[in-house]
Protein backbone atom coordinates (compact mmCIF):
# COMPACT_ATOMS: atom_id res chain seq x y z
CA UNK A 1 0.00 0.00 0.00
CA UNK A 2 1.44 3.82 -0.95
CA UNK A 3 2.46 5.56 1.85
CA UNK A 4 0.15 8.44 2.88
CA UNK A 5 0.67 12.12 1.23
CA UNK A 6 0.46 14.90 3.59
CA UNK A 7 0.74 18.33 2.28
CA UNK A 8 1.82 21.00 4.20
CA UNK A 9 1.10 24.36 3.09
CA UNK A 10 3.39 26.99 4.66
CA UNK A 11 6.56 25.72 5.32
CA UNK A 12 7.62 29.01 8.32
CA UNK A 13 8.71 27.83 11.51
CA UNK A 14 5.30 25.51 11.92
CA UNK A 15 5.58 24.35 8.41
CA UNK A 16 8.95 22.77 9.02
CA UNK A 17 8.50 21.65 12.27
CA UNK A 18 5.32 19.77 10.79
CA UNK A 19 7.53 18.31 8.14
CA UNK A 20 9.94 16.79 10.87
CA UNK A 21 7.59 15.30 13.07
CA UNK A 22 5.39 13.97 10.23
CA UNK A 23 8.99 12.24 8.51
CA UNK A 24 9.85 11.00 12.26
CA UNK A 25 6.73 9.60 13.18
CA UNK A 26 6.82 7.77 9.44
CA UNK A 27 3.14 9.27 8.95
CA UNK A 28 3.72 9.30 5.36
CA UNK A 29 5.29 11.41 2.28
CA UNK A 30 5.56 15.18 3.11
CA UNK A 31 5.02 17.44 0.47
CA UNK A 32 6.36 21.54 1.33
CA UNK A 33 4.71 24.17 -0.27
CA UNK A 34 5.42 27.73 0.40
CA UNK A 35 5.51 30.53 -1.86
CA UNK A 36 8.56 31.71 -0.92
CA UNK A 37 11.58 30.88 -3.21
CA UNK A 38 13.98 28.01 -1.62
CA UNK A 39 12.54 27.84 1.85
CA UNK A 40 10.25 24.57 1.01
CA UNK A 41 13.03 22.97 -0.67
CA UNK A 42 15.63 23.78 1.71
CA UNK A 43 13.73 22.58 4.82
CA UNK A 44 12.32 19.06 2.86
CA UNK A 45 16.12 18.48 1.87
CA UNK A 46 17.85 19.12 5.30
CA UNK A 47 14.78 17.05 7.28
CA UNK A 48 15.29 14.25 3.93
CA UNK A 49 19.29 14.30 5.33
CA UNK A 50 18.32 13.86 8.81
CA UNK A 51 16.65 10.63 7.71
CA UNK A 52 19.69 8.07 8.31
CA UNK A 53 20.84 8.99 11.81
CA UNK A 54 16.52 9.26 12.50
CA UNK A 55 15.92 5.90 10.55
CA UNK A 56 13.06 6.86 8.82
CA UNK A 57 11.44 6.26 5.34
CA UNK A 58 9.42 9.17 4.12
CA UNK A 59 10.20 11.27 1.08
CA UNK A 60 10.20 15.08 1.37
CA UNK A 61 9.26 17.66 -1.06
CA UNK A 62 9.78 21.04 -1.60
CA UNK A 63 7.59 23.62 -3.89
CA UNK A 64 5.97 26.40 -5.03
CA UNK A 65 3.84 24.71 -7.49
CA UNK A 66 0.09 23.52 -6.29
CA UNK A 67 0.15 20.30 -8.71
CA UNK A 68 2.46 18.69 -6.37
CA UNK A 69 0.12 17.89 -3.35
CA UNK A 70 -2.07 16.68 -5.89
CA UNK A 71 -4.13 13.55 -3.88
CA UNK A 72 -2.91 14.32 -0.47
CA UNK A 73 -4.85 12.86 2.27
CA UNK A 74 -4.23 15.73 4.77
CA UNK A 75 -3.48 19.68 3.94
CA UNK A 76 -1.96 21.45 7.05
CA UNK A 77 -2.22 25.01 6.60
CA UNK A 78 0.44 27.60 8.49
CA UNK A 79 0.21 29.56 5.29
CA UNK A 80 0.08 33.62 6.34
CA UNK A 81 1.75 35.71 8.92
CA UNK A 82 1.96 35.16 12.50
CA UNK A 83 2.02 38.08 14.90
CA UNK A 84 4.36 39.95 16.90
CA UNK A 85 4.98 41.33 20.43
CA UNK A 86 1.55 44.23 20.82
CA UNK A 87 -0.04 42.13 17.90
CA UNK A 88 -3.63 40.38 18.64
CA UNK A 89 -4.41 37.48 16.42
CA UNK A 90 -7.51 39.48 15.02
CA UNK A 91 -4.43 41.79 13.83
CA UNK A 92 -3.97 39.36 11.21
CA UNK A 93 -7.09 38.82 9.73
CA UNK A 94 -7.12 40.94 6.53
CA UNK A 95 -3.80 39.69 5.20
CA UNK A 96 -4.53 35.96 5.65
CA UNK A 97 -7.89 36.11 5.03
CA UNK A 98 -6.10 36.77 1.26
CA UNK A 99 -3.86 34.05 2.21
CA UNK A 100 -7.14 31.96 2.91
CA UNK A 101 -8.30 32.33 -0.76
CA UNK A 102 -5.37 31.10 -2.87
CA UNK A 103 -4.82 28.38 -0.68
CA UNK A 104 -8.40 27.32 -0.26
CA UNK A 105 -8.58 26.99 -4.72
CA UNK A 106 -4.96 25.44 -4.43
CA UNK A 107 -6.72 22.77 -2.34
CA UNK A 108 -9.70 22.35 -4.03
CA UNK A 109 -8.17 22.18 -7.36
CA UNK A 110 -5.76 19.38 -6.22
CA UNK A 111 -6.51 17.96 -2.89
CA UNK A 112 -10.38 17.83 -2.87
CA UNK A 113 -10.24 14.75 -0.93
CA UNK A 114 -8.03 15.83 1.96
CA UNK A 115 -8.73 15.97 5.41
CA UNK A 116 -7.64 19.50 6.05
CA UNK A 117 -6.07 21.25 9.18
CA UNK A 118 -5.93 25.00 9.36
CA UNK A 119 -4.01 26.87 12.03
CA UNK A 120 -3.21 29.97 10.67
CA UNK A 121 -4.47 32.85 13.05
CA UNK A 122 -7.15 34.39 13.62
CA UNK A 123 -8.03 30.65 13.83
CA UNK A 124 -11.60 30.09 14.29
CA UNK A 125 -12.56 32.81 11.49
CA UNK A 126 -9.45 31.61 9.08
CA UNK A 127 -10.96 27.75 9.06
CA UNK A 128 -14.61 29.55 8.66
CA UNK A 129 -12.91 30.80 5.47
CA UNK A 130 -11.00 28.32 4.40
CA UNK A 131 -13.61 26.08 3.90
CA UNK A 132 -15.61 28.40 2.55
CA UNK A 133 -13.32 29.20 -0.69
CA UNK A 134 -12.21 25.68 -0.46
CA UNK A 135 -15.97 24.20 -0.95
CA UNK A 136 -14.83 21.25 0.58
CA UNK A 137 -17.16 19.13 3.15
CA UNK A 138 -17.20 20.84 6.75
CA UNK A 139 -16.65 17.34 8.24
CA UNK A 140 -13.28 17.22 6.18
CA UNK A 141 -11.97 20.72 7.47
CA UNK A 142 -11.17 21.69 10.94
CA UNK A 143 -8.90 24.46 12.72
CA UNK A 144 -6.27 23.42 15.38
CA UNK A 145 -6.38 25.18 18.97
CA UNK A 146 -8.16 23.48 21.25
CA UNK A 147 -4.92 20.52 21.34
CA UNK A 148 -2.74 23.20 21.69
CA UNK A 149 -5.10 25.43 24.19
CA UNK A 150 -5.39 22.48 26.27
CA UNK A 151 -1.53 21.24 26.35
CA UNK A 152 -1.02 24.37 27.52
CA UNK A 153 -3.47 24.56 30.35
CA UNK A 154 -2.28 20.49 31.16
CA UNK A 155 1.17 21.98 31.37
CA UNK A 156 0.50 24.83 33.79
CA UNK A 157 -1.43 22.00 35.76
CA UNK A 158 0.82 18.89 35.92
CA UNK A 159 3.86 21.42 37.40
CA UNK A 160 0.93 22.67 39.79
CA UNK A 161 0.01 19.38 41.21
CA UNK A 162 3.79 17.76 40.39
CA UNK A 163 1.72 14.93 38.66
CA UNK A 164 2.65 13.57 35.26
CA UNK A 165 1.27 15.14 32.46
CA UNK A 166 0.11 12.21 31.08
CA UNK A 167 -1.99 12.23 34.04
CA UNK A 168 -3.64 15.52 33.17
CA UNK A 169 -6.33 16.23 30.99
CA UNK A 170 -7.23 19.49 30.57
CA UNK A 171 -10.19 20.74 28.56
CA UNK A 172 -11.11 24.04 26.88
CA UNK A 173 -13.56 25.53 25.08
CA UNK A 174 -14.69 28.17 22.60
CA UNK A 175 -13.19 30.42 19.89
CA UNK A 176 -8.91 30.45 19.87
CA UNK A 177 -8.52 34.21 21.22
CA UNK A 178 -8.51 36.19 24.66
CA UNK A 179 -12.01 34.67 25.22
CA UNK A 180 -10.77 31.48 25.09
CA UNK A 181 -12.98 29.14 27.88
CA UNK A 182 -10.67 26.73 30.03
CA UNK A 183 -13.22 24.84 31.51
CA UNK A 184 -11.80 23.88 35.48
CA UNK A 185 -15.00 21.50 35.90
CA UNK A 186 -14.46 19.41 33.05
CA UNK A 187 -10.28 19.40 33.88
CA UNK A 188 -9.04 16.61 35.74
CA UNK A 189 -6.36 14.34 37.04
CA UNK A 190 -6.71 10.78 36.64
CA UNK A 191 -10.64 11.38 36.83
CA UNK A 192 -10.63 13.98 39.53
CA UNK A 193 -12.52 17.11 38.82
CA UNK A 194 -9.95 20.32 39.44
CA UNK A 195 -12.70 21.44 41.95
CA UNK A 196 -12.71 18.32 43.98
CA UNK A 197 -8.88 19.09 44.04
CA UNK A 198 -9.06 22.36 45.50
CA UNK A 199 -11.22 20.81 48.38
CA UNK A 200 -8.21 18.10 48.95
CA UNK A 201 -5.77 21.10 49.43
CA UNK A 202 -3.86 20.50 45.92
CA UNK A 203 -4.02 23.72 45.25
CA UNK A 204 -6.08 26.86 45.78
CA UNK A 205 -8.82 28.87 43.71
CA UNK A 206 -6.70 31.50 43.84
CA UNK A 207 -3.54 29.98 42.11
CA UNK A 208 -6.28 28.03 39.41
CA UNK A 209 -7.69 30.93 38.31
CA UNK A 210 -3.66 32.19 37.89
CA UNK A 211 -3.44 29.39 35.25
CA UNK A 212 -6.97 29.60 33.70
CA UNK A 213 -5.62 33.09 32.96
CA UNK A 214 -1.92 31.88 31.63
CA UNK A 215 -3.09 29.50 29.57
CA UNK A 216 -5.84 32.48 28.06
CA UNK A 217 -2.66 34.68 27.62
CA UNK A 218 -0.03 31.11 26.44
CA UNK A 219 0.20 32.20 23.25
CA UNK A 220 1.09 35.99 23.97
CA UNK A 221 3.16 34.79 26.52
CA UNK A 222 5.86 33.30 23.88
CA UNK A 223 5.14 35.95 21.47
CA UNK A 224 6.41 37.72 24.27
CA UNK A 225 9.68 35.75 24.66
CA UNK A 226 10.44 34.99 21.15
CA UNK A 227 10.12 38.86 19.78
CA UNK A 228 9.97 37.71 16.14
CA UNK A 229 7.34 35.07 16.03
CA UNK A 230 4.96 32.90 17.48
CA UNK A 231 5.10 29.69 19.37
CA UNK A 232 5.87 26.74 17.06
CA UNK A 233 7.02 23.07 18.66
CA UNK A 234 3.83 23.01 20.55
CA UNK A 235 1.43 24.09 17.68
CA UNK A 236 2.79 21.70 14.99
CA UNK A 237 3.30 18.68 17.52
CA UNK A 238 -1.06 19.56 18.42
CA UNK A 239 -1.81 19.24 14.70
CA UNK A 240 0.25 16.34 14.00
CA UNK A 241 -2.11 14.63 17.07
CA UNK A 242 -5.01 15.44 14.91
CA UNK A 243 -3.38 14.14 11.22
CA UNK A 244 -2.25 10.83 13.21
CA UNK A 245 -6.43 10.13 14.55
CA UNK A 246 -7.16 11.02 10.58
CA UNK A 247 -4.56 8.87 9.30
CA UNK A 248 -5.16 5.68 11.80
CA UNK A 249 -8.95 6.43 12.10
CA UNK A 250 -7.99 6.55 15.83
CA UNK A 251 -11.59 8.10 16.81
CA UNK A 252 -9.31 10.34 19.15
CA UNK A 253 -11.65 12.57 21.63
CA UNK A 254 -9.74 15.93 20.44
CA UNK A 255 -10.89 19.74 20.86
CA UNK A 256 -11.13 21.72 17.85
CA UNK A 257 -11.97 24.44 15.53
CA UNK A 258 -15.17 22.82 14.46
CA UNK A 259 -18.05 23.23 12.02
CA UNK A 260 -21.22 23.21 14.66
CA UNK A 261 -24.79 22.41 13.27
CA UNK A 262 -26.76 23.62 16.39
CA UNK A 263 -24.26 21.72 18.68
CA UNK A 264 -23.80 23.81 21.65
CA UNK A 265 -26.22 26.09 21.14
CA UNK A 266 -23.85 27.26 17.80
CA UNK A 267 -25.53 27.43 14.73
CA UNK A 268 -23.43 27.64 10.92
CA UNK A 269 -20.41 28.35 12.25
CA UNK A 270 -16.63 26.96 13.36
CA UNK A 271 -15.67 26.79 17.45
CA UNK A 272 -13.47 25.03 19.44
CA UNK A 273 -15.23 21.98 20.76
CA UNK A 274 -14.72 18.67 21.92
CA UNK A 275 -14.74 16.39 18.92
CA UNK A 276 -14.39 13.19 17.88
CA UNK A 277 -11.89 12.68 15.29
CA UNK A 278 -11.30 9.54 12.52
CA UNK A 279 -11.28 8.07 9.62
CA UNK A 280 -14.21 10.07 8.65
CA UNK A 281 -12.69 13.27 9.70
CA UNK A 282 -14.53 15.42 12.32
CA UNK A 283 -16.94 12.10 12.64
CA UNK A 284 -18.85 14.06 15.76
CA UNK A 285 -18.97 16.71 17.67
CA UNK A 286 -19.36 15.94 21.23
CA UNK A 287 -22.59 18.22 22.50
CA UNK A 288 -21.68 18.42 26.21
CA UNK A 289 -23.81 20.19 28.77
CA UNK A 290 -22.39 23.66 30.09
CA UNK A 291 -23.39 25.20 33.78
CA UNK A 292 -24.77 28.65 33.55
CA UNK A 293 -21.08 30.46 34.16
CA UNK A 294 -19.48 27.89 31.53
CA UNK A 295 -22.34 28.62 28.91
CA UNK A 296 -22.11 32.28 29.13
CA UNK A 297 -18.25 32.31 28.45
CA UNK A 298 -18.56 29.95 25.82
CA UNK A 299 -21.32 32.53 24.34
CA UNK A 300 -19.16 35.40 24.56
CA UNK A 301 -16.30 33.76 22.89
CA UNK A 302 -18.51 32.31 20.02
CA UNK A 303 -19.98 35.93 19.47
CA UNK A 304 -16.13 37.31 19.31
CA UNK A 305 -15.49 34.94 16.66
CA UNK A 306 -18.58 35.73 14.76
CA UNK A 307 -17.55 39.27 15.00
CA UNK A 308 -14.16 38.34 12.86
CA UNK A 309 -16.58 36.58 10.66
CA UNK A 310 -18.68 39.91 9.77
CA UNK A 311 -15.13 41.37 9.40
CA UNK A 312 -14.10 38.57 6.64
CA UNK A 313 -17.15 39.21 4.69
CA UNK A 314 -17.20 43.19 4.78
CA UNK A 315 -13.89 42.03 3.17
CA UNK A 316 -14.18 39.85 0.77
CA UNK A 317 -17.68 40.42 -0.83
CA UNK A 318 -17.91 36.35 -2.01
CA UNK A 319 -17.78 35.57 1.72
CA UNK A 320 -21.36 37.72 2.36
P1 LIG B 1 5.89 31.75 9.56
O1 LIG B 1 7.13 31.15 10.10
O2 LIG B 1 5.91 33.19 9.17
O3 LIG B 1 5.41 30.87 8.31
C1 LIG B 1 4.36 31.25 7.49
C2 LIG B 1 4.74 30.85 6.08
O4 LIG B 1 3.63 31.10 5.23
C3 LIG B 1 5.94 31.64 5.51
O5 LIG B 1 6.97 30.75 5.14
C4 LIG B 1 5.34 32.36 4.30
O6 LIG B 1 6.24 32.46 3.20
C5 LIG B 1 4.17 31.44 3.97
N1 LIG B 1 3.14 32.09 3.16
C6 LIG B 1 2.70 33.37 3.17
N2 LIG B 1 1.74 33.55 2.24
C7 LIG B 1 1.57 32.35 1.61
C8 LIG B 1 0.74 31.89 0.58
N3 LIG B 1 -0.13 32.72 -0.03
N4 LIG B 1 0.83 30.60 0.20
C9 LIG B 1 1.70 29.76 0.80
N5 LIG B 1 2.53 30.13 1.78
C10 LIG B 1 2.46 31.43 2.19
O7 LIG B 1 4.68 31.59 10.60
P2 LIG B 1 4.43 30.36 11.62
O8 LIG B 1 4.69 29.08 10.93
O9 LIG B 1 5.10 30.65 12.92
O10 LIG B 1 2.86 30.56 11.88
C11 LIG B 1 1.95 30.32 10.83
C12 LIG B 1 0.54 30.74 11.24
O11 LIG B 1 0.09 29.95 12.33
C13 LIG B 1 0.39 32.19 11.69
O12 LIG B 1 -0.80 32.76 11.16
C14 LIG B 1 0.28 32.08 13.19
O13 LIG B 1 -0.41 33.17 13.78
C15 LIG B 1 -0.49 30.80 13.32
N6 LIG B 1 -0.41 30.14 14.63
C16 LIG B 1 -1.56 29.56 15.09
C17 LIG B 1 -1.56 28.91 16.29
C18 LIG B 1 -2.82 28.29 16.79
O14 LIG B 1 -2.84 27.71 17.85
C19 LIG B 1 -4.03 28.37 15.99
C20 LIG B 1 -0.37 28.82 17.06
C21 LIG B 1 0.77 29.40 16.56
C22 LIG B 1 0.75 30.06 15.34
Amino acid sequence: MARPKIALIGAGQIGGTLAHLAAMKELGDVVLFDIAEGTPEGKALDIAESGPSEGFDAKLKGTQSYEDIAGADVCIVTAGVPRKPGMSRDDLLGINLKVMKSVGEGIAANAPDAFVICITNPLDAMVWALREFSGLPHNKVCGMAGVLDSGRFAHFLSEEFNVSMRDVTAFVLGGHGDTMVPSVRYSTVAGIPLPDLVEMGWTTQEKLDAIVQRTRDGGAEIVGLLKTGSAFYAPATSAIEMAEAYLKDQKRVLPCAAYCDGELGVEGMYVGVPTVIGAGGVERVVNIKLNEEEQAGFDNSVNAVKGLIEACKGIDSSLA
